[in-house]
Formats: C-alpha cells, sequence, structure tokens
C-alpha cells in the first residue's frame, strides 16, 4: 500500500488550520499511520528540500518551514502520493484550483500551508526522514470495504 509524507507547515499551526487540513485528507479516506507535532531543525529542513539547495528562494524556504513548528503525518492509500497532492493544489496557491487546501486557504507560494511527497520516490525517502519505523502504526479500519474495494 503506498504511503506519504505530508506537512502542515508553520502558517497552518500559527493560523489554527492543522484540524482543517487533516480533515481534508481524512475525508478524502485516507488512512493515518503516523501523525506528531515537531520542531523541524535547520539540519532536517536542508537534507527535506535538497533538491532546492542553491535556488533562490532556498534561504526563505528553510526559514519558514523552520520558523515554528509543524504536523508531521504519514498517510496510506492506494495513490496516495498523487491524491494527496491533487488534495493540496498547485505549488502557487495563485495557480491552485478552489477546493484544493491551497485554492481555497492559501495565497502565496512562500505561505502555501502544506507539503506533500511528490513521487514514491520521494514518499519513502521522506518518510524515513521525519518518522521512525516504529512511530507508524498498521491497524485495520472497520470502514475500510466502503472506501476502497
Ligand atoms: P512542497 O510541498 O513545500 O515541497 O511544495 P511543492 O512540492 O508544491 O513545490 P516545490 B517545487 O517542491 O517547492 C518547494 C517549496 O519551494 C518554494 N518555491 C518553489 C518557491 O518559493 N519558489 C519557486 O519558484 C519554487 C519552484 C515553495 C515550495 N513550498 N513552500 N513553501
Ligand atoms: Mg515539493
Amino acid at each position: 500500500m503506498e504511503r506519504t509524507l505530508l506537512l502542515a507547515k508553520p502558517d497552518a499551526v500559527q493560523r489554527g488550520l492543522v484540524g482543517e487540513i487533516i480533515s481534508r485528507f481524512e475525508r478524502r479516506g485516507l488512512q493515518i499511520v503516523g501523525l506528531k507535532l515537531l520542531a523541524i531543525s535547520t539540519q532536517l529542513a536542508k537534507e527535506h528540500y535538497r533538491e532546492h539547495v542553491g535556488k533562490p528562494f532556498f534561504k526563505p524556504l528553510v526559514e519558514y518551514i523552520t520558523a515554528t513548528p509543524v504536523v508531521a503525518m504519514v498517510v496510506e492509500g492506494p495513490n496516495a502520493v498523487e491524491l494527496c497532492r491533487a488534495t493540496i493544489g498547485a505549488t502557487n496557491p495563485v495557480a491552485a484550483t478552489p477546493g484544493s487546501i491551497r485554492g481555497d486557504l492559501s495565497m502565496q507560494v512562500g505561505r502555501n500551508l502544506v507539503h506533500g511527497s511528490d513521487s514514491v520516490k520521494s514518499a519513502k525517502r521522506e518518510v524515513k526522514l521525519f518518522f521512525k519505523t516504529s512511530e507508524l502504526l498498521t491497524y485495520k479500519r472497520a470502514t475500510q470495504r466502503w472506501i476502497t474495494e
């Protein structure tokens, strides 16, 4: 089963939107298998965003994600990566479709509320960066057969 890493970024915590954001993924049908509040260190931020090292927005990006705590979550489901990216919306909120989290709740790329892994490969790497194996729980949901065939 596919898993992906989601972050409710500092702006989501500051604005009191964590519940709303988690709820979007829950209502979509994704199963939560890991969840915690944490302060991202500069080292973790640089590792997480390593594909952007050297780009002009790298420094503000690291400052943003390390500013105050985030809520990190791992969710599971068929096509979890793609489903979550669609639920989150385009990187730049100006282009994000209304109905998506960014399209409904944010205005600027540097305050775009949520992170979701962009591929299955990235998801594997990022889940490992944020969670120990023991923090990811496997359990059966009684509702599962009404969510997936
Ligand atoms: P993340 O979920 O934060 O990784 O965003 P997303 O995958 O949608 O976008 P990518 B391309 O990974 O960008 C990472 C963060 O870098 C910021 N950024 C990106 C800019 O500020 N300017 C840019 O031109 C690009 C390409 C925004 C992204 N998220 N934040 N914050
Ligand atoms: Mg990204």
